[in-house]
């Protein structure tokens, strides 16, 4: 399809119709609907007397908002454009932020379940005071531990802050010496990170959002941009408007809103984008059209264990296969060559269903030196059963052709939530890692954490082991076997795969009803339903916090508003639970405690009150300021922390104090000073001015600046990013008689998540009231099944019941069927399956096989 002017105006009505730019949005402070309605805000004519800055607590674009207060409640809501990751942009759910904060059913009191057979409902609970609640999780997460610190777990998020995160891993990692603590971020970027580690070994993006204003040529990946990353995906079409014969080629499962705009829409069959991938790779290396001198200078080949079968039972971690799927090994460029040979254009089209001349497109495009081309992926790479193999090769194709850490050209990993980046990567929530790229099973990265912390030499050595990746641990929590599980910042009950693994009880009644269940939350879930202690939490700005977006942006929100009734801030609460569960453990003859969060440590606890800090800025500037020395090891007056520092790389991942964040609406890691002035990095490895945003840390620390085209992976082992031989293997569950469809699961713009937020916000809610199955018109037809008749969708695993429609937002081929997952009433992921990425543990949502039944 050529790219005409019907086409951009089409671009241009679509993105603005998802855009709300420099608008406001009015909320009244007084909720008036009942409990479990979405609630009614008001418009209000008054002025706010005092905007604040903040970032939108949605996606992982991480776009900036100013918040207006009146009389210390937030009345309103805006794009701030002085934030360079959105210039003032939003959304329609950044345009309605403000009205998360007020919906009727917000927790406002701590509750402890009475009545242990009413789980699995918010009936059964008695509200508490916050000593009461506090003590009671203190001492049965301290018996629990004391029995078997194996049966103790923390489920962490992409959505809590950085100083939230920073603050869980304090208390379990160092406090408990467990490294039983995992975030959401395991369903979601863990992919990503394994991508970035094996290929770079340095986690996110070399670029930054300015690419998508210099690209010739853009490829999603089965990525959504256009409903899930909206600002991001207008500043794409925008491009195409403003750019020549620039195009959008979108490889995708499924006719999404984003193939809409798209120039070439290349719809493949579940799986094969792996074949896809190596198919370009294969092309530009038998064309000659690859760019030799660069992967001379600046790459290594390897291959790695393959046949992976599928992490479908539980011991698969343990088995031969699950132990070295992560092996690889060094291969020549010749060995290379051939085994992706085999990936000729016809062979991939069989396997995928596209056409020859679409592939050829696509691969042509590649194999041009003077085209600029941006990669963009998320969900349909990272949740895949070769998820870290699939972010390889993407990687692979930028590599061979040195399309990489420049302008307007290179491979971007999407992030989903506000601070998977800046928290659950960064300061280290998974259970295999440590602040700052740093991971638990290297003495070395021990050392230089204990001498930041203040613990004795071989504190760490105690938790060397990976700890519970996410489905391990809820696998364990429906086997009875992990009895303490507190979760914060998201929805497990709706959101994990198969989950009526850990929501029912089995045959001898054993299961999750066993464990001793806190779930820190601001509204009734599908997961409060299945607590023994809520804790109130206050939400978005009832506190202050920071988050890092995809772009490596790191951003301040202010505290615009009290919690309600009884909330509190999070961050409060880990530190009360801590005070108790650390009672009389010492650290290197001081109380553990004071290490940890007091006056041996970050200073953040009040002694004369006996309270955390109040200030709540102090507080997270303390934090912050001992959080920065894992990316900043030379201002620490150890010189051992120095020297270590810099021969583990964490240099480059330099942050900037406190307070220039704000001042700045966020800043690009890594970050320096110069002239008393504090600039961002856009393109790392990249050499050329600070000034433009280029890198100057690598340089310095570690570079050999001056060679090919100024680029030097100094993170890379040698300096080498790795391009890896990664063959197509199939999906674990494939359509067959029984269980004829591919079930994709995913979003719709309006929702975030398990809806818990969205659909207290009215105008979202009546935008889409209910979760439908996208099906395509022939099969309803063949089913017998007309538009909205209910369905039961059934797997191997359980069923779930939904309407369908065949004239939805997307449009699935024949033989898949789609259904959102926002809805608590539809629990798709009864039926998902839990099949994990052996590398990265990450499952794969997106593909299992399914029957329609009519209901
Ligand atoms: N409105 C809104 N925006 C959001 C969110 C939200 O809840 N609501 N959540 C945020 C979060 S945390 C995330 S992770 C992102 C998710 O962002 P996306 O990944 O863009 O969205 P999903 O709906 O999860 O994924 C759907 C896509 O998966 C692709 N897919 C399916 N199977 C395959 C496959 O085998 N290979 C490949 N390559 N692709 C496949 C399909 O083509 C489809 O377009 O969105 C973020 N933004
Ligand atoms: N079927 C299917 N399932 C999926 C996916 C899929 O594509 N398909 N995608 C997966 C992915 S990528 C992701 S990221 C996960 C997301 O999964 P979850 O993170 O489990 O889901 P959320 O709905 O985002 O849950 C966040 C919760 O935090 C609460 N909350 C808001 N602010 C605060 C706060 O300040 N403090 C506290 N304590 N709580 C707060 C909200 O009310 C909300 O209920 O879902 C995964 N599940
Ligand atoms: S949801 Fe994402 S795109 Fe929308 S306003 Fe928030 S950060 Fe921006
Ligand atoms: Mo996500």
């Amino acid at each position: 399809m050529e790219l005409t002017r019907r086409s951009l105006l089409k671009a241009a009505a679509i993105s603005s119709a998802m855009i709300a730019a420099g608008c406001t949005s009015k909320t009244t402070p007084e909720p008036k609907k009942p409990t479990k309605d979405p609630v009614e805000l008001e418009a209000q004519s008054i002025q706010p007397d005092e905007w604040k800055t903040s970032v939108c607590r949605y996606c992982g674009t991480g776009c900036g908002v100013l918040v207006g207060i009146k009389n210390n409640r937030v009345i309103a809501v805006k794009g701030d454009p002085n934030n360079r990751s959105n210039r003032g942009l939003n959304c329609v759910k950044g345009y309605y932020l403000g009205k998360i904060l007020f919906g009727k059913d917000r927790l406002t009191k701590p509750l402890i379940r009475e009545d242990n057979s009413k789980k699995g409902t918010m009936d059964g609970f008695r509200e508490a005071t916050w000593e009461e609640a506090l003590d009671l999780v203190a001492s049965k997460l301290k018996e629990a531990h004391e029995a078997d610190p194996n049966s103790i777990a923390f489920w962490g998020s992409g959505q809590q802050t950085i100083h939230e995160g920073y603050a869980s891993v304090k208390l379990w990692k160092v406090g408990l010496q467990n490294n039983n603590i995992d975030p959401n971020a395991r369903l979601c970027m863990a992919s990503a990170v394994a991508g970035f580690m094996t290929t770079f070994q340095s986690d996110e993006p070399m670029g930054c959002y300015e690419d998508l204003d210099q690209a010739d040529v853009f490829l999603t990946w089965g990525a959504n941009m256009a409903e899930m990353h909206p600002v991001l995906y207008s500043r794409l079409t925008a491009r195409k408007l403003t750019g020549t014969n620039v195009l959008h080629y979108d490889l995708t499962t499924r006719y999404s809103r984003t193939s809409e705009v798209a120039d070439k829409v290349l719809v493949f069959r579940p799986q094969t984008d792996l074949a896809i991938a190596n198919c370009i790779a294969n092309y530009v290396i038998e064309t000659e059209a690859y760019d030799k001198q660069f992967i001379n200078d600046h790459c290594q080949f390897k291959a790695g264990t393959e046949n992976l079968g599928h992490a479908i039972n539980d011991d698969y971690d343990g088995t031969e296969i699950g132990l070295n799927s992560g092996a690889n090994w060094s291969i020549s460029f010749d060995e290379f060559k051939e085994s992706v040979s085999q990936y000729t254009f016809e062979y991939t089209s069989e396997l995928s269903g596209v056409a020859v001349e679409d592939l050829q497109a696509l691969a042509k495009e590649f194999a041009d030196p003077n085209k600029k081309i941006v990669s963009t992926w998320t969900m349909g790479v990272n949740q895949h059963t070769r998820g870290t193999w699939m972010n390889n090769l993407i990687y692979n194709i930028h590599l061979l052709t040195g399309k990489i850490s420049q302008p307007g050209s290179g491979p971007f990993s999407l992030t989903g939530q506000p601070s998977a980046c800046g928290t659950a990567r960064e300061v280290g929530v998974f259970s295999h890692r440590l602040p700052a790229d740093l991971v638990v099973d290297n003495q070395e990265h021990r050392r230089f954490s204990e001498m930041i912390w203040n613990l004795p030499e071989g504190y760490l050595d105690a938790i060397e082991k990976p700890g519970f990746h996410t489905i391990k641990m809820f696998r364990e929590l429906g086997n009875g076997k992990v009895k303490f599980l507190w979760s914060m910042s998201n929805n497990w009950g709706q959101t994990l795969p198969k989950t009526n693994r850990f929501r029912g009880v089995d045959e001898d009644g054993k299961g999750v009803n066993d464990g001793f269940i806190v779930v820190s939350e601001v509204y009734p879930t599908r997961s409060t339903e299945m607590a023994n202690v809520v804790f109130p939490a206050a939400m978005w700005v009832e506190r202050e916090g920071m988050f890092g977006n995809a772009e490596r942006r790191n951003a301040i929100f202010e505290k615009c508003q009290e919690p309600p009734g009884e909330a509190k801030w999070d961050l409060w609460t880990i530190v009360q639970v801590a005070k108790r569960v650390l009672e009389g453990k010492k650290i290197g003859g001081h109380d553990a405690f004071d290490v940890i969060f007091g006056k041996n440590g970050p200073d953040i606890w009040d002694y004369e009150n006996q309270d955390l800090k109040h200030n709540q800025t102090e507080v997270c500037r303390n934090l912050w300021e001992e959080y920065r020395l894992f990316s900043n090891p030379h201002i620490h007056p150890n010189s051992k922390v120095q020297e270590l520092g810099k021969k583990l790389k964490t240099k480059a991942k330099q942050l900037a104090p406190y307070e220039e964040y704000l001042k700045q609406h966020g800043i690009l890691w890594p970050v320096r000073e110069v002239n008393g002035k504090w600039l961002e990095t856009k393109w790392r490895y990249a050499h050329g001015r600070q000034e433009d945003g280029f890198d100057q840390v690598g340089v310095e620390e570690y570079g050999q600046a001056g060679k090919y085209k100024n680029i030097d992976f100094y993170k890379s082992n040698d300096h080498r990013p790795t391009v890896f031989f990664r063959p197509f293997e199939d999906a674990p569950e494939i359509p067959d008689e029984e269980y004829p469809f591919w079930l994709c699961t995913g979003r719709v713009l309006e929702h975030w998540h398990s809806g818990s937020m969205t659909r207290r916000v009215p105008e979202l809610h009546r935008a889409v009231p209910e979760a439908l199955c996208e099906i395509h018109p022939e099969d309803a037809k063949k089913l017998g099944i007309e538009d909205m008749d209910w369905v039961f969708i059934e797997s191997r695993r359980g069923k779930t019941k939904v309407k369908v429609t065949t004239n939805g937002r997307g449009r699935p081929p024949k033989g898949l069927i789609y259904v959102p997952f926002f809805a608590e009433e539809v629990l798709i992921n009864d039926t998902t399956l839990d099949a994990y990425c052996p590398i990265s543990k990450q499952p794969d949502y997106k593909k299992c096989a399914v029957k329609i039944m009519k209901v």
